[in-house]
């Protein structure tokens, strides 16, 4: 038998439960430009009062200094249209440079972003802006979210904003290399997982939670295939490594229990369930997540899908299909 990464991408689909966070997203997403970018400030600001991501390092900083110098000089007026500008993917330079950052340096613009508007250097919403009812409804919806969730769809909506360059093929200058986050606390490397043997799996935790990522990338077949959470598959090491490198880094992974199948070709899939911290916000947030392994006969990964779960009720969600 032939895997195919259409058949590996519905495997456990029947133990799936749909994740709250694309919902939210889509209400966001109806919000017109100012409703948006006051919701986020909001959202944001109310998170802070419980978590707060750590500050990026000065490395990560520098890749969005020349933008943020920009918007520094810039006058009220001309702030808020470069953030509507942003929000709404819109053709400008700054639109234009931001489309090209990494997650993370992406990520890192807005931190500093939030700084300047905490300290009345930049202003955080339009002058005279009067909200709109949606922005209350997409405001509770985000609130019902656990703090992962919540995170998420922050880090999804500045994923998403800027032009989209990916029509316009790699940038003319060299991208930057990614900097690497600092561990706060040291990997977890003996891994334990309740209910899982297979190497392949133990492995590939392990090399992950030590950025070892050409040892993760060796564990997979050449035509293997990793799925974010709501993304589409990412094929072949190179791709699969360049997508690592820039947003698989310092993660930490502590998968609890899984279950495993052996098919009849010999092929194996398992579902393992557990929580995932990011270098943003460190051990304080805990993501609830699930992998769908399916392992080929020789041993290698030839898929791997990340969901996230809706609730911690799924991580004990591990009944046979
Ligand atoms: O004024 O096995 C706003 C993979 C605008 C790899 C803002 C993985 C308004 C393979 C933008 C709001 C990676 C897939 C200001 C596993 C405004 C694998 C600022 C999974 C000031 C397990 C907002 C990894 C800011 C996972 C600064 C699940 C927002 C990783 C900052 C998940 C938000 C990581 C931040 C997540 C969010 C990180 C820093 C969800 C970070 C989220």
């Amino acid at each position: 038998m032939v895997l195919s990464i259409e058949s590996a991408q519905n495997i456990f689909s029947k133990t799936q439960v749909p994740s709250p966070i694309p919902a939210t997203i889509a209400l966001f997403d109806q919000l017109g430009v100012d409703d948006q970018l006051a919701y986020l400030w909001y959202a944001y600001t109310e998170m802070g009062k419980t978590i707060t991501p750590a500050a990026p390092g000065v490395a990560r900083l520098q890749l969005a200094e020349g933008l943020l110098n920009q918007i520094k000089e810039m006058s009220q007026e001309e702030q808020t249209q470069v953030m509507r500008e942003l929000a709404s993917r819109a053709d400008s330079p700054i639109s234009r440079s931001y489309g090209f950052f990494s997650v993370n340096t992406k990520l890192a613009f807005w931190y500093e972003l939030g700084e300047l508007m905490k300290q009345g250097v930049v202003t955080p919403i339009p002058s005279g802006y009067q909200m709109s009812p949606g922005v209350k409804v997409v405001l509770e919806a985000t609130q019902k979210l656990d703090a992962g969730q919540q995170i998420t769809v922050l880090r999804n909506t500045v994923v998403d904003m800027g032009f989209d360059t990916s029509a316009l093929g790699p940038s003319t200058s060299k991208p930057a290399a990614e900097p690497a986050f600092k561990r706060s606390v040291p990997p977890i490397t003996s891994v334990k997982i309740e209910g899982i043997t297979e190497p392949a799996v133990l492995g590939y935790i392990e090399a992950m939670n030590s950025d070892n990522f050409d040892a993760a990338i060796n564990l997979f077949t050449t035509d293997g295939a990793l799925q974010p959470p709501f993304q589409k598959p990412i094929v072949g090491h190179e791709a699969i490594a360049k997508y690592m490198r820039e947003e698989a880094q310092g993660l930490n992974m502590m998968p609890k229990q899984g279950i495993s199948e052996v098919l009849p070709d010999g092929s194996k899939q398992l579902k393992i369930t557990g929580v995932v911290q990011t270098p943003w916000f460190g051990v304080t947030v805990g993501m609830n997540i699930a992998w769908r392994f399916l392992i080929n006969p020789q041993g290698k990964i030839f898929f791997v899908a990340i969901d996230m779960l809706a609730s911690p009720q799924e991580l004990m969600n591990l009944r046979p299909v």
